[in-house]
This record gives C-alpha cells, structure tokens and sequence, in this order.
C-alpha cells in the first residue's frame, strides 16, 4: 500500500517566522478535521488504534504524517511483543545481530559517519537571540547555546521534512520522562522512522499507552525525529543504517515543547527524550514552573550505621558520572545505590523545604570502552542482557568487545563513543526508591572536573551562592581528539554547555531565585579525582576509594567540628579528617594544596570568561561572588 500522491499537498511555507509546519491549533482542526482523517485514511496504520489517541495527539500525529508522508503508522505500545517484532525484523535487515553470548542482547553497527552528537548542528529557536545566548563581548562567540531565528528554522525545515518519511514507517512513541503520572514526571509522543530509535527509547524512558491517561491537563513535548533518506534511497546505505549526515539538524522550540531532528539515528540526536527534552526544553520547563533540570547522577549512600544520604553530582564528560552513580565502597560498610547516573529533574517541597529528585531515565546510554567488571562491575551486570550495544566491537564467541576490557582480544574495531543502552532496573544497586514518583531528598550537590592541576581532592563552598558560582566555573580536561591538539583545559559550566536551554545568565539567576526562606539548600561541593604530581602520576587512586571523599562530605553535612581548613576557595579537609584506613602512599599535602599562583591566575582567567561570555547578562549576585573569590585569593 502507499500514500496516494493526489492527496498530498506542496508543502508550502508561511511568511514571518510562523513555520507552515505548525501543528494544525485547536480552533482550526475541527474545519480541517475532516480532509485530515480522510488524508489519514488512505496510510495504512500497522499498529494501534489512532481514534484511541487522545485528540492533541491525534491532531499532531496527523499533521506530521501529512507533511513527511510515511507509507504508514505504527503506534507503540511498549509492551514485550512489540519489541520482539521489531527485533526480528532489524536481525532480518541486518541492522541487528544478536549477540549470543548473553540474553537478548544485540550488536548494531552505525554509519562511520553518524556516531556522535553534533553540537555544531543543534540549535535552540526563540523569536529573541537573547533569550537562547548571552550578551557576549563583541566578536565573542556564544560557547553555551547556539541560537537560530524562527524564520531561518522555517526554511531550514521545509528543506528537509517534506516527504522525508517516503517509503518508511512512522512509528508513533508515546513515553513518560520520570515514572507515569508522577508529580515531577513529563510527557512526550515522538515520532520516527527509525526502529532502533524505537527499541532504545523503550529501553530509555518509560514507552506505554498510560501516558496518554495522563495527558488530560497537561501538554506533551512534541518530538518529530527522520533519519532523512525517504525512499528509494538514492545514496549508498553503510551498516544498513540510514543517515544523512550532510543534512544533519537538530532543533529545539522551547516556548512551543517542541524538537525537530534530521538526519542522524545516533544517540543524544535521535533518543529525544534524553538531552533534547530532559535536558534543553525542560530546564525550560523548569525555569517556568521553578524547579530543576541538571545534567546530574543521583546516588544513595549508606553509612555503617544505616543512616542514608542522598547526593547529586554534575560532572563534564569522561570523568565517569556512571561509574560514581554505581560507585562500590572500599571502606567496609558502606552501601551506594544508583538512583541515576546522567539527568536529574529536582523541585522544592512545599511540605518539608527540601530539594526532591527523580532521575527522568528508564536506563542508561553509558560509553562502552573503559567499562569493565573492574572499573564498573555493577554497569557490566546491568547490560547482561536486554540491551543494545551500537559501534562497539564483537568476539568470534558472540560477545561485545572493547577497551578496558579483561582480556585483551587484538584487531576488533570498536568506536571510542561507543555505546551500552540498559534497562536501570537490571542494575543490582539500583536503588529501591529509583522509581519513587516523589523523589528522593537530595542533601548535597557535588560539581567536579578533571583538573590535573591546582584543585584540591575536595572543597566545601561557602554558600549556596558561592556553590553557584564555583558551578559556573566548571572546567575539564578533555582530548581534542579529531583536531590533535592534545589535552586541554575546557569551561563546561554546571557540566550543561552542550545542554544549555536558555541563557545562561537566565540561568545563574533561576539557581539564585531557588534559595528561599523555609527551603532547606542543599550544601555544594567540587571535587577533583585526576589531580597529577608533577611526574604526572595520579594523587588520589579514585574509583571505590572516592567514598572516603563522600565520607568527609557526609560528616560535613553532620555539622562535625574540626574537619575542615577554610581556603580562599572553600573549605578542604583537615589531613586527619579524611579516612585514609588501609591506603598507602597518598600525598594529601600534594592532593589537597591550594596554590596560590594558580588560582591567581585562574582568577584572572575565570573572569575573563564570565565576562566575556556571560557579560551583563552575569547576575550581580555572582559577580559578587567572583569579586569576594578573587579579594580572598590576592589576600592568601
Ligand atoms: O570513573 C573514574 N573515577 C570515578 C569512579 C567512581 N575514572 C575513570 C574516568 C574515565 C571515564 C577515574 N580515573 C577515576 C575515578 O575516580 N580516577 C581516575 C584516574 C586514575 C586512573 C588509574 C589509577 C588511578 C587513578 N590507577 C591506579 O592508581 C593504579
Ligand atoms: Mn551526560
């Protein structure tokens, strides 16, 4: 069966701003109601009952498909057997494989070139630049957010959506962000004419048809995702995974709830529930409504006496947020259970003043090379089985292959960002309030980043305001890989520079309007695990022994007296205050020092670039904070 071309209409773009590819409003459906039924009528749906959808949902559904005609519409549901049948349909293709040394677990191979997000390629639209980017210095470059105007997203949309699904199926992906119907929780419907989308998006957020119970008085987020080849394709298909790599577009409309992706089934690009809706519109969201979305693990840590508390932490990529999420502790007694390991959305209660947090995530997207039963043996026993392993490589005996692995197998190909999809509920710490529609109480907020140099193991700050400001200068080491540059030292302010939905000054001033009388702040720390000596050997052994460093922060939550030395930065630990019980060999002077020279310089360095790339929109509050910071550091 197929669309037939007569009732298809030139797509055809409005003036100003307004793009033609609007959802049809409320109002207007019930005139058009009937030609788009009508229109509807001739797509075969191969699932699901589209009079069953709840009528804004229905409106949307049909919208889209008018505009990138599918040959069909394939409503999910979530449940087992819609997963078997996609499955056997991509092992059918050859865009999976099963790996057979596990359980209903598959390999997938991407495009060479489609196995990253593009951050030069993703955009947030708002009528006002300033309402995306900052007041940057002149000819600075905006390096958090990167805006597009309503009229240029118009046209760079109605180049590409128009038939874009010809020949495909749409699948219809209605999901919950956070568990169904809770408090925190938020909807979205995407759609896609990627089936691996489908199968990671049921691993990722909560796929069923009871969002749509609660659809009643809230809105959703409208998700429109096309790997971009409608058919007959007309390049060559690479690893039977359809891309166009060329045309690559990911664009976020936050006043709208609505993203619109083109051209990549990878990852952050293609699974919009995770960066794009968790992450960009809902700090949206939650600027609007006064709560939080932050690019955060949350954890559960127990201490020998059963007490428990919970911790978020924001970290820049490759310094491990899922192994700390899923962290094993050395010092005996000790317990921590995963709550999250990458999104955390957190509100205020009104009942008790304190911080709640629920991970909106149903699983984990983790990089595949560096993961081992020795780095993260609790990651490892999550993606055992039911999960999907893209771009990483296979042994002859059906297994997944990668770096960092136990035994060493010569001349696999794998990716370095490849990646593990697994259900959370598979991990054998998950905690057992993960799904806790309230959340869990969140009593301290870590920042950290790999700073080989001139931080501290760890540092207490002073203040909520002091927390903010020292979140706003997050910085990391990262590997300029492609460009060969080296290592270098990079801001990532909160870890959200990739994420930013909005201005980041807005931003700042959103986590100062936070603290209010009655709410109990949760205390904010920085922590550093990849200080280097000077022979440019690690001081601080990390992993595991990272509780020791949670120990003290606990025992700081605990109001304990005589642990801590006020720096010009923070506060870090006393030497005898840290727990160093069967360790050898740590250099704390080394590891906990606070040079003078290089937060002087880093004093220097930090302002340039919150003036530079914040400018007026800076909050005063926190240019205080800069200013009191660098009064304390000249003074040491
Ligand atoms: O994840 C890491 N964590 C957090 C763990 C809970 N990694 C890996 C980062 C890449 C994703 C770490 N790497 C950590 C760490 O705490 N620390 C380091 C640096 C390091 C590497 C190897 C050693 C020590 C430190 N090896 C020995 O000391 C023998
Ligand atoms: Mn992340």
């Amino acid at each position: 069966m197929s669309v037939d071309p007569n009732l298809l209409t030139p797509f055809k773009k409005t003036p100003a701003g307004e793009s033609s590819l609007r959802e049809i409003s409320a109002d207007a459906y019930y005139v058009i109601n009937e030609v788009v039924v009508k229109r509807l009528g001739h797509l075969p749906i191969y699932k699901g009952d589209f009079h069953l959808l709840p009528p804004k949902v229905q409106r949307f559904v049909a919208e889209k498909a008018e505009l990138m005609r599918p040959r069909g519409i394939y409503i999910c549901d979530g449940t087992e057997h819609e997963s078997e049948e996609i499955v056997d349909k991509l092992v059918e293709r050859g865009m999976l494989s099963p790996l057979k040394a596990y359980h209903n677990n598959y390999i997938c191979r991407t495009d060479p070139k489609d196995v990253a997000r593009v951050e030069s390629k993703t955009w947030m639209v708002t009528n006002d630049k300033y309402d995306t980017v900052c007041r940057t210095a002149e000819g600075v470059e905006p390096l958090m957010g990167h805006w597009m105007s309503p009229n240029d997203l118009s046209t760079e949309l109605d180049s590409r959506f128009p038939g874009c699904m010809a020949g495909r199926i749409m699948y219809v992906i209605p999901f919950s962000m956070g568990p169904v119907g809770g408090p925190l929780s938020k909807i979205g419907v995407q759609l896609t004419d990627s089936n691996y989308v489908v199968l990671s998006m049921r691993i990722m957020t909560r796929v069923t048809h009871e969002v749509f119970d609660v659809l009643g008085n809230s809105d959703f987020t409208r998700c429109i995702h096309s790997v971009g080849l409608p058919r007959p394709v007309k390049q060559r298909v690479i690893n039977h995974w359809p891309c166009n790599p060329d045309r690559v577009l990911i664009a976020h409309r936050p006043p709208e709830r609505e993203i619109w992706s083109f051209g990549s089934g990878y990852g952050g690009n293609s699974l919009l529930g995770k960066k794009c809706f968790a992450l960009r519109i809902a700090s949206n969201i939650a600027k609007d409504e006064g709560w939080m979305a932050e690019h955060m693990l949350i954890m559960g840590v127990t201490r020998p006496c059963g007490q428990e508390h919970f911790i978020a932490a924001a970290f820049p990529s490759a310094c491990g947020k899922t192994n700390l999420a899923m962290l094993e502790p050395t010092l005996p007694g000790w317990k921590v259970r995963c709550v999250g390991d990458d999104i955390a959305w957190m509100k205020f209660s009104k009942e008790d003043g304190r911080l709640y947090a629920i991970n909106p995530e149903a699983g984990f997207f983790g990089v595949a090379p560096g993961t081992s039963k020795k780095t993260n043996p609790m990651a490892v026993a999550t993606f055992q089985a039911n999960s999907i392993f893209t771009n990483v490589a296979e042994t002859a005996d059906g297994e997944y292959y990668w770096e960092g692995l136990e035994d060493e197998v010569k001349d696999k190909s794998y990716h370095p960002n490849s990646r593990f999809a697994a259900p959370a509920r598979q991990c054998p710490i998950i905690h057992p309030k993960w799904e806790d529609p309230q959340g869990v109480p969140i009593d301290a907020i870590i920042f950290g980043g790999r700073r080989p140099a001139g931080v501290p193991l760890v540092f207490e700050t002073n203040s909520w305001l002091h927390g903010i400001y020292t979140g706003a200068c997050l910085k990391s080491e990262t590997t300029a890989a492609a460009e060969h540059k080296g290592k270098s030292v990079m801001h990532d302010p909160m870890a959200m520079r990739p994420f930013m939905g909005y201005n980041f000054g807005k931003y700042l001033q959103h986590w100062i309007d936070l603290e209010q009388p009655g709410r109990i702040m949760p205390k904010i720390y920085h922590v550093n695990w990849f200080r280097k000596s000077a022979e440019g050997k690690f001081l601080w052994p990390g992993y595991g022994e990272n509780i020791r460093v949670i120990d003290w922060i606990i025992k700081r939550l605990d109001g304990v007296e005589g642990i801590g030395k006020e720096t010009a930065i923070g506060t870090v630990p006393t030497p005898e205050s840290l727990n160093l019980d069967g360790l050898d060999g740590v250099k704390l002077d080394e590891l906990m020092s606070v040079p003078k020279e290089y937060w002087a310089e880093d004093a220097v360095e930090v302002k340039n670039f919150l003036t530079t790339q914040v400018g007026e929109d800076l909050p005063a509050p926190i240019r205080n904070e800069m200013e009191q910071q660098e009064k304390r550091i000249n003074d040491m």
